[in-house]
């Protein structure tokens, strides 16, 4: 359904819930504040359930709208979530009723009974401003949470996803007077203390394949803990990797558990290496230029058969000087 008939459908309900996905991000922590903004600027009811994954860079935008404990909604919505496997553990009591959902992922899976889905969006935010325009007067209480939401999935509009939409839309949004240096600051010119220990380390260690066009950057458990970072401190450290001059492979492992590794693999535009076909070669997927997978064993075998997995994939044969 397109965002004027999602509107309509909403404006007929009363008692409100809105559902964000699991490790929240900013586009559907944004969506779901400005969406419950916008709900109840038209007298419904509305609120978003308590996420406990919630980070403390977006814990404000959600935080006046978590709902109580025992809520008893009578339609749900999704907004930003495209998979059944991403609901967190509070909303998974929700799996099989949701009314609608919103989204902006090509992999939705369609689990609810209806939704508003537009895979060219750059952000979940854009359907929502969408939806909020049908809905009513998009005042600052509005603005503010959806400007964070496509800020950070576009990476503060630099990210290839970002459009001319995407910049009208924040534009109009800027026109109603937030404060949106504050949301930039927060969210792309701050760093804690421990996460700059963490690149240093990173940096310092960085280990070259393919003549310098493929890195591979290693996050520890040790390393966790003798700095003392916290899930917040290693959010998206792959963008790390995809920063370096010439490197068109970052491939970032994070150690979950003792022989346990998460991969998070970036490539260039190029089409030299192909993301997700390395990682499904590895057990797991996603998308051309940002594709994931879990391996186990030791950190030199995991390494080894990723860049098996790499060099299998790759346009042209890369020799190996890692
Ligand atoms: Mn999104």
């Amino acid at each position: 359904m397109t965002p004027q008939e999602a509107a309509a459908r909403l404006r007929e309900q009363d008692r409100i819930l809105i559902l964000t996905h699991r490790r929240p991000d900013g586009d559907t922590v944004g969506c779901a504040a400005g969406l419950c903004a916008a709900l109840r600027q038209a007298d419904r009811e509305a609120y978003i359930l308590f996420n406990e994954e919630i980070t403390e860079s977006n814990r404000p935008y959600a935080a006046p709208y978590w709902a109580p404990e025992g809520y008893e909604a009578s339609f749900v919505v999704s907004v930003d979530i495209a998979a059944r496997q991403l609901f967190h553990g509070a909303s998974e009591a929700y799996l099989d009723r949701v009314d609608l959902a919103i989204d902006h992922h090509p992999s939705q899976e369609f689990f609810a009974r209806e939704t508003c889905l537009d895979a060219s969006r750059a952000a979940c935010g854009e359907i929502v401003y969408e939806i909020c325009a049908a809905l009513g007067e998009i005042t600052p209480a509005v603005a503010l949470p959806l400007y964070a939401a496509v800020s950070t999935d576009t990476g503060c509009f630099v990210y290839a996803n970002t459009s001319a939409n995407t910049h009208r839309m924040a534009a109009a949004l800027m026109e109603t007077g937030i404060d949106f240096f504050a949301v930039n600051k927060r969210h792309f010119r701050t760093k804690t203390k421990k996460r700059l220990q963490l690149e240093a380390d990173l940096i310092a260690n960085m280990e070259f394949f393919h003549q310098g066009r493929g890195v591979f950057m290693t996050v520890s458990r040790a390393l966790m803990a003798r700095i003392g970072a916290s899930e917040d401190d290693a959010e998206d450290l792959s963008a790390l990797a995809t920063i370096v001059e010439g490197v068109d492979c970052g491939a970032v492992l994070r150690e979950l558990r003792p022989d346990e590794w998460k991969l998070s693999l970036r490539t260039g535009d190029n089409g030299r290496v192909d993301a997700s076909r390395a990682c499904r070669l590895l057990g797991g997927g996603g998308h051309a230029m940002a594709a994931g997978a879990t391996l186990e064993g030791s950190l030199e075998s995991v390494k080894r058969r990723v860049l098996e997995a790499i060099n299998s994939v790759c346009g042209e044969p890369g020799g190996t000087d890692a």
